[in-house]
């Protein structure tokens, strides 16, 4: 029992002392002590529960992001010109008028958009939950909306809503189901704000509470209301939003007991689950909170047709690696076209990373953050040991006063494969109960050394991008 509490302490002392201890990152996010004031009543009403509520994200480290919507359709190219920024911006770059953009809806058809295929996709990747745009900058809903009729059931020829069967298959095949909401900037509907410079179409001017209040506020009523349970509120672009404003939103959340959000609601970043580092991965994690680094798999978030810059699978699945190893998730992006499809290259990687998980997920998922400060080949997650167990009046005199616990595991992420078959993991002092290859159950030997734990691997990596050693510890974790 001691020997537990020592590693769980020498755990989280030793993390908290090498993430603290490496260079501050700052994200802009506040810390959770800092939120915790009167008059945000959303923190009141969950903050209590908060913990409850986080543990299934903390557990699932991979999600699929999908930004789809309306700008799917000229995907990046307007009157000929290929746009240099992300697509789904392309109505503000262009200053398009907005009954000009508007027209678009009229040949937005996705006949090809399958709920349950592209939910399938997500889960033999690996990732746990999804979030959808319901609706984007450019002020259009992908569902449909009884608040304004700019919705892809009552504007578009293809009259379905792909929330709504999202929804279903993600109940079907047990995913949960999260919604990407622009609160604020809304280039549509008069009132609604626009980043860089303002509005560009005398259509857009108006007040910015009678936005919140016929638009925006019922339609975050919609969402959280018509789609069965919501797992994840992700709000974005808080231009304008002062307390006062996000006020109008705070009461909406209850309707989701178990729902989170992210920390994009306000200006200030003072609401929220969780922060989220966009396109980065924080240097030394977030320590003290929770984070989701969001990232595409190339350059946009919206489908742009001629946007070839990939990252290679390899990448990609090292990034999920990285970021688990720093207390993280993943929620990597993918822009169907203007047809509902998932580009061919994104599925293609995301089965790559699929197939890893098959092997390797035990080595990601409920995993917590690195107790190492930096390790020469790779990454590591952790799996704290835990007390299970405790036996009050046990039948077996030898079990009295004992607990039981599941022993202290580290996953070790192989990225660069020792050439001479020799793994130095360096400062780990503890004992060993077993050491193995993830991949094929090999048992390898090890020796103590004075820099560390060196561990006989064979000469061929089991995989070229990462593989993955579990070292189980008989009893204390420790790291010099
Ligand atoms: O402006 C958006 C952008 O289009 C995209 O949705 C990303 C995703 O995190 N968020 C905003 C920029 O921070």
């Amino acid at each position: 029992m001691n020997s537990i509490l020592v590693t769980v302490l020498f755990i989280f002392t030793t993390a908290a002392t090498l993430l603290t201890a490496a260079e501050p990152v700052n994200t802009g996010s506040s810390s959770r002590s800092n939120k915790d004031t009167s008059e945000f009543l959303w923190q009141h009403d969950y903050g209590k529960t908060h913990d409850q509520r986080m543990q299934w994200w903390r557990e699932a480290r991979f999600g699929m992001f999908i930004h789809w919507g309306v700008y799917s359709v000229p995907a990046g190219v307007w009157k000929g010109e290929q746009s240099k920024h992300i697509g789904e911006w392309l109505m503000l770059d262009y200053k398009i008028p907005v009954a000009e953009y508007a027209a678009l809806t009229g040949q937005f058809n996705p006949v090809k958009f399958n709920a349950r295929e592209i939910v399938k996709l997500a889960k033999n990747s690996g990732m746990k939950y999804i979030v959808i745009t319901s609706k984007h900058h450019d002020g259009f809903a992908m569902f449909h909306s009884r608040a304004s009729s700019y919705n892809i059931f009552d504007a578009t020829p293809f009259k379905r809503d792909p929330l709504r069967e999202l929804a279903r298959a993600c109940r079907e095949q047990g995913i949960k189901l999260g919604f990407y909401y622009s609160q604020a900037q809304d280039w549509h509907h008069p009132g609604g704000a626009a980043a860089k410079g303002g509005h560009w179409d005398p259509a857009q001017e108006g007040s910015t509470d009678d936005y919140l209040d016929r638009v925006a506020v019922p339609q975050v009523r919609e969402i959280l209301s018509n789609y069965g349970p919501v797992a994840v509120l992700w709000w974005d672009t808080p231009k304008d939003m002062t307390s006062e404003r996000v006020k109008k939103f705070l009461p909406l959340l209850k309707l989701q007991p178990r729902l989170l959000t992210n920390n994009r609601l306000d200006k200030d970043k003072l609401t929220g689950d969780f922060s989220t580092p966009e396109q980065k991965i924080p240097a030394t994690g977030l320590p003290g909170q929770d984070w989701e680094t969001c990232m595409t798999m190339n350059r946009t978030w919206g489908y742009k047709s001629f946007d070839h810059d990939w990252k290679s699978s390899g990448m990609l699945l090292r990034n999920l690696i990285d970021i688990a190893s720093k207390g993280g998730n993943y929620l990597l992006n993918v822009g169907p076209t203007s047809e509902g499809l998932i580009p061919g290259p994104s599925v293609e990687r995301l089965q790559a990373i699929g197939r890893w998980m098959k092997v390797n997920g035990e080595a990601i998922y409920g995993t917590t953050a690195s107790p190492f400060r930096d390790l020469p080949w790779g990454r590591c997650t952790t799996k704290l040991g835990k007390i299970i167990h405790s036996v009050k009046s046990p039948k077996d005199e030898s079990q009295s006063g004992r607990a039981r616990w599941t022993p202290t595991v580290l996953y070790l992420h192989i990225f660069d494969w020792p050439k001479d078959g020799g793994l130095l993991v360096p400062g780990l002092k503890s004992e060993t109960h077993s050491v193995k290859l993830l991949a094929n159950g090999l048992e390898l030997s090890t020796s103590p050394r004075p820099d560390g734990l060196m561990i006989s691997v064979p000469t061929a990596a089991p995989d070229q991008v990462s593989s993955t050693v579990v070292v189980k510890l008989k009893g204390a974790l420790e790291v010099q």
